[in-house]
């Protein structure tokens, strides 16, 4: 896999992205595909998964960063040293139990829930050098692409909660946003 983060040239140029955070609007736009995997989308991706790894999560989604393009960077590992780039992420399978688990969200820090989220998944995408893959993931990666696809489709997970949690998360999140502007 294509992993720009161990180039060292690259780190020097690499960048921290800044982050939408709920309940921004524009974290509600539908994702267009990426039409070429070129040197833009690879600036995108080395600069993705630093602005993940920075902020210490396990994925990230393009929307997070005001880009609408179809493309999510994960790294579930304990070592932080597999990071996994999916474009163009297709599901083409899912399994049929589904578990409720804690999820968390760069765009909505500080709010932790449980999610209802297939087991299993398969997913077609290109990966970081355009090549095409299938990834069949279970546990936490099989939700953190649940998590990372949703964004795609403009959906957040606070989304999945009640109308009564979604606007006191929304109340505080704003409250907090103010605060900052001060
Ligand atoms: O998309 C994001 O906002 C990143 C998000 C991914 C995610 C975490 C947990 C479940 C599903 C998807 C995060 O990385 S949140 C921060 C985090 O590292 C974390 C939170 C809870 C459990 C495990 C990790
Ligand atoms: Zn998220």
């Amino acid at each position: 896999m294509h992993c720009n983060t161990r180039c060292p040239q690259l780190i020097k140029n690499m960048a921290l992205l800044p982050l939408l955070y709920f309940p921004d609007p524009k974290l509600h736009t539908v994702a267009k595909p990426v039409a070429a995997v070129d040197s833009r989308i690879r600036t995108l991706i080395a600069n993705m998964l630093q602005t993940m790894y920075d902020a210490k999560g396990i994925g990230l989604a393009a929307t997070q960063v005001n880009v609408h393009e179809r493309l999510i960077v994960i790294d579930v590992s304990e070592e932080r040293d597999q990071p996994l780039v999916l474009i163009n992420p297709q599901t083409i399978w899912t399994s049929t139990e589904t578990h409720l688990n804690e999820e968390g969200c760069l765009s909505v820090p500080g709010v932790y829930d449980g999610v209802e989220r297939f087991d299993a998944v398969t997913v077609s995408a290109l990966d970081g050098d355009g090549e095409s893959r299938v990834v069949e993931a279970e546990d936490l990666l099989a939700v953190c692409i649940q998590h990372e696809m949703d964004h795609l489709m403009g959906k957040v997970f606070v989304e999945y909660l009640s109308p009564l949690k979604r606007n006191r998360i929304k109340k505080k999140m704003l409250k907090s946003q103010r605060e900052e502007e001060r």
